[in-house]
């Protein structure tokens, strides 16, 4: 076999069995970003079987840009056991916060939650999800630049005992889920509220504390935590984050435990 030939076959053959592998898991994860690849890399090192779909290229959201690309963020004290657990370095400032290259810091949320064995569909974008009586039993999943491109084409769909919105400011799943099922969410309004403006220290702690599960399947993380509940944004602070993705990772062990 000449290798152009060997090469198509190994990729094809690798790929499809990675698909197929993740048809059925125990936690499907939308979105890239720090809450997101975070969660991914605690529930697979837990043992659970994780894919996590993200429509871009290159994973990492809105991290890799640090502050209007200056390529530098913060992580507060609390969350420095995290950057030490996936291997960030950093260095701190003198509030004991951490200042860390975005770039790097990104890098290793990715390499931290391949390692653990989280596997990432890259290109893939979630346009709906699957719903089976009161719970919400999976995603419907196309490529990426077929949604761009606006082409007609179907979907496959991805079964998950539980699903995580990590899809950042615009919380993607969580409002096609209301918009099209006529639901109420375990929200103050029972709807996607829709984030509020910049207020750093009330939007850290409140990214945390609206990290959970919104409706039976789906919980929420990072910025769609606060986005769903109508809570602040807070800028190149990233402490939040990944403390959301950890709490997400933990609720969702204990609801697949059940
Ligand atoms: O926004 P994002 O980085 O998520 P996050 O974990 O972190 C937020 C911070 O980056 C920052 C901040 C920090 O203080 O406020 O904004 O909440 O990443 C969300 C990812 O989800 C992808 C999107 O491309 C991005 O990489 N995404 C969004 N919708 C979809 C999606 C979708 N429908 N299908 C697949 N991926």
């Amino acid at each position: 076999m000449l290798m152009e030939e060997a090469v198509s076959r190994g990729i094809v053959g690798s790929y499809f069995k990675k698909l197929n592998d993740n048809l059925s898991v125990d936690a499907a994860i939308v979105g890239g970003g720090p809450s997101g690849l975070v969660a991914a890399y605690y529930l697979a090192k837990a043992g659970k079987k994780v894919a996590l779909f993200e429509r871009k290229l290159a994973p990492g959201g809105g991290m890799w840009g640090g502050a209007m690309m200056f390529n530098q963020i913060v992580v507060q004290s609390e969350a420095l056991s995290i950057l030490d657990e996936l291997g960030v370095k950093y260095t701190l400032m003198e509030d004991g916060s951490a200042l860390a290259d975005s770039v790097h810091a990104t890098a290793a949320l990715i390499y931290a939650a391949t390692s653990a064995g989280a596997t990432i569909f890259n290109c893939h974008s979630v346009e709906d999800v699957a719903v089976h009586g009161e719970r919400m039993s999976g995603l419907v999943i196309n490529w990426a630049p077929v949604m761009r491109e606006k082409m007609h084409v179907d979907p496959l769909v991805v079964m998950a005992r539980a699903t995580l919105d990590g899809t950042g400011h615009d919380c993607e799943v969580a409002r096609t889920l209301v918009r099209k099922n006529n639901i109420r969410l375990n929200t103050p309004s029972g709807e996607v509220m829709g984030e509020r403006s910049m207020s750093a220290s009330e939007g850290e702690t409140t990214t945390v504390e609206n990290t959970k599960e919104i409706y039976p399947g789906l919980f929420v993380s990072g910025m769609a935590s606060n986005g769903v509940s109508g809570s602040f944004r807070m800028g190149p602070i990233f402490g939040g984050m990944l403390m959301s993705g950890k709490k997400a990772a933990e609720l969702i062990l204990e609801s697949l435990s059940k």
